[in-house]
């Protein structure tokens, strides 16, 4: 019996496009002569009857809206590739492969799906500056791309507590997650079930998925951090690789003379992974067996082509912490370890903070490209301030949306639960569109070839009051169509010259319209007629008795 037939778990999950969208696919040829690839857009149609494609992420659950079968899994995408597929050197991976100068079907959908050339990703991927997490047992994922000259990506952590939460609600969240448009999921569940829970995400995930190992390691020996192994670890790691797992974050930074540089710390070591490992260090006064087992480590990788999330265990977890000694010690090592998983062909990104004011983010990745060879940054946050628990999606973002400016190729979501409780649904979505507008606003400072045609077809249509393509076009159309008809819900109003927050005679956008209709009517250039339009209005503002905001009936 697989652990998808288990009955008892019932999960209802969302279904249908997004407000405004339709899922379509692109054929894209094979240059080989091989079935052409079906690549995943959201297409936002648009009442002048044009339309343009978003990158979609959401997988088969924004097709039409037909019940899909959890049970069944999702279909395997990648198996033929896989399967048709020899090692180059020992090695199946995409790393191999692109070093080797093929441009495995992966590639070509990634790029299909950014608007590039395959050849940028094939480059890419052989430098080390980007990665595909694509595990060969996990053939259900839509191939994706993560390196800083592709569109930023945003990872969402999911995962019941050991107090909190069933299986169900976290295929939801996977389901709701991808919906809004994660690239990526971590399942960071401990306590009961997790194997289960994992099983169950990864038959029905069309992203890639992440884990941190050490969690359900420390499970296995009931919580007692000084009781791990290296062989309980590589077992669990493993049992994971043969789920499926894409990436998986590993803490082989954390060395045992750089714990005392955290003692004097304001916050000390935040990383759950960091803190386990640490006092793994401590109690057995050893090196860690995840730094010391690395090279072992690394062929279990390659044999999945697993991509190394190698952790930030010393990250700053307070503004008082950012940059220190501890933080950068980390780094360097984690720099000597990207370099031995490149020379057996595994697939490497570098964790980065936590908590870091703007003024010292720049550093942060400078130094990450410089010490870890450009290998891919993935930052969580970093939250540029630590006033505002409850708020923490926005200071994180804040943060994000600089880090990812200067380079970092996908964000770790934060959600507003974050310091405070595990996240339900509601603050994935939350988190999700939060970062998504950070990463647009990095993809749009960075000039990615697609990013500006999103944003100028959004403001066409607000200066056009064409509204219900804003909506449409918006990261969160339901949002955006629930805030405006607070106020004026008659269907009249979705082609109104005005919303309720200017009212109709207050609309700078329609007395912009005034303004140019004004010039065209009279010959005059736009400049003219607002110099005749001011001192008409003038004239007007004197008879109303010099009050700038009238009553609606006047
Ligand atoms: C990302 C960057 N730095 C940390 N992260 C994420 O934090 C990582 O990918 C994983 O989801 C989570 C690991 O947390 P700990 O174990 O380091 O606290
Ligand atoms: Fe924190």
């Amino acid at each position: 019996m697989t652990a998808l037939d288990d009955r008892s778990v019932q999960p209802t999950v969302t279904t249908g496009p997004i407000m405004g969208s339709a899922k379509v696919y692109l054929s894209v040829a094979d240059p080989h002569g091989g079935p052409p690839l079906r690549v995943p857009q959201r297409r936002v149609g648009l009442s002048d009857g044009t339309h343009i494609d978003l990158y979609d992420t959401s997988g088969p659950y924004t097709d039409t809206g037909a019940a899909i079968d959890v049970h069944a899994g999702l279909p395997a995408l990648r198996a033929d590739w896989i399967g048709a597929r020899a090692p180059v050197n020992g090695a199946d991976t995409q790393l191999a492969h692109a070093r080797a100068g093929t441009i495995t079907p992966e590639m070509r959908y990634a790029a299909a799906r950014e608007g590039m050339d395959p050849e940028t990703v094939r480059a890419e991927v052989a430098a080390g500056r980007a990665v595909i997490p694509a595990n060969r047992r996990h053939p259900e994922s839509e191939p994706m791309v993560i390196g800083k000259r592709f569109l930023v990506k945003v990872n969402a952590n999911i995962g019941n507590s050991a107090v909190t939460s069933s299986v169900a609600e976290e295929v939801e969240k996977m389901v709701w997650a991808t919906r809004w448009g994660a690239d990526t999921i971590m399942d960071l569940s401990t306590g009961r079930r997790i194997h289960e829970t994992r099983e169950w995400i990864l038959r029905n995930s069309p992203v890639p998925v992440g884990t941190v190992p050490i969690y359900q390691a420390l499970e296995k020996v009931n919580g007692d951090p000084a009781r791990l192994s290296w062989e309980v670890y590589r077992d669990t790691v493993i049992e994971q690789a043969e789920q499926g797992v894409d990436y998986m974050t590993v803490h082989a930074g954390v060395l045992l003379r750089y714990v005392p540089l955290t003692a004097r710390r304001v916050t000390g070591i935040v990383s759950r992974g960091g803190s386990i490992m640490a006092a793994w260090c401590l109690a057995h006064h050893e090196e860690s067996f995840l730094y010391t087992r690395f090279e072992e480590l690394c062929d279990i990788f390659r044999a999945y082509d697993i991509t190394f999330s190698l952790g930030d265990g010393l990250r700053p977890g307070s503004i008082a912490d950012a940059n220190d000694e501890a933080q950068f010690a980390e780094l360097r090592t984690l720099g000597e370890l990207t370099a031995i998983a490149r020379t057996k062909d595994v697939q490497v990104m570098v964790e980065g903070p936590g908590h870091v004011p703007l003024h010292k983010i720049a550093e942060n990745v400078r130094l990450e490209e410089e010490l870890c060879g450009e290998a891919p940054f993935y930052t969580l946050g970093p939250l540029a301030t630590d006033i505002a628990p409850g708020y923490d999606h926005i200071t994180s973002a804040i943060g994000a949306a600089q880090i990812a400016w200067h380079g970092t190729a996908m964000l770790c979501y934060v959600t507003p639960k974050e310091h405070l409780g595990l996240p339900d649904r509601d603050d994935v979505k939350t988190g999700v569109i939060t970062y998504k507008l950070a990463a647009h606003s990095a993809d749009l400072a960075k000039g990615h070839p697609r990013a500006q045609e999103w944003d100028d077809t959004l403001s066409k249509a607000r200066f056009e009051f064409r509204w219900k393509d804003q909506f449409h076009l918006a990261l969160d159309p339901e949002t955006a169509l629930a805030y405006h008809d607070e106020t004026l819900p008659a269907e009249p109003a979705k082609t109104a010259h005005f919303c309720s927050m200017c009212g109709p005679k207050f609309c700078s956008m329609r007395i912009s319209h005034d303004v140019r209709r004004y010039a065209e009517e009279n010959g005059l250039t736009t400049a003219e007629a607002v110099e005749r339009g001011m001192r008409e209005k003038a004239a007007e503002f004197g008879e109303h008795g010099g009050r700038v905001y009238l009553p609606l009936a006047e």
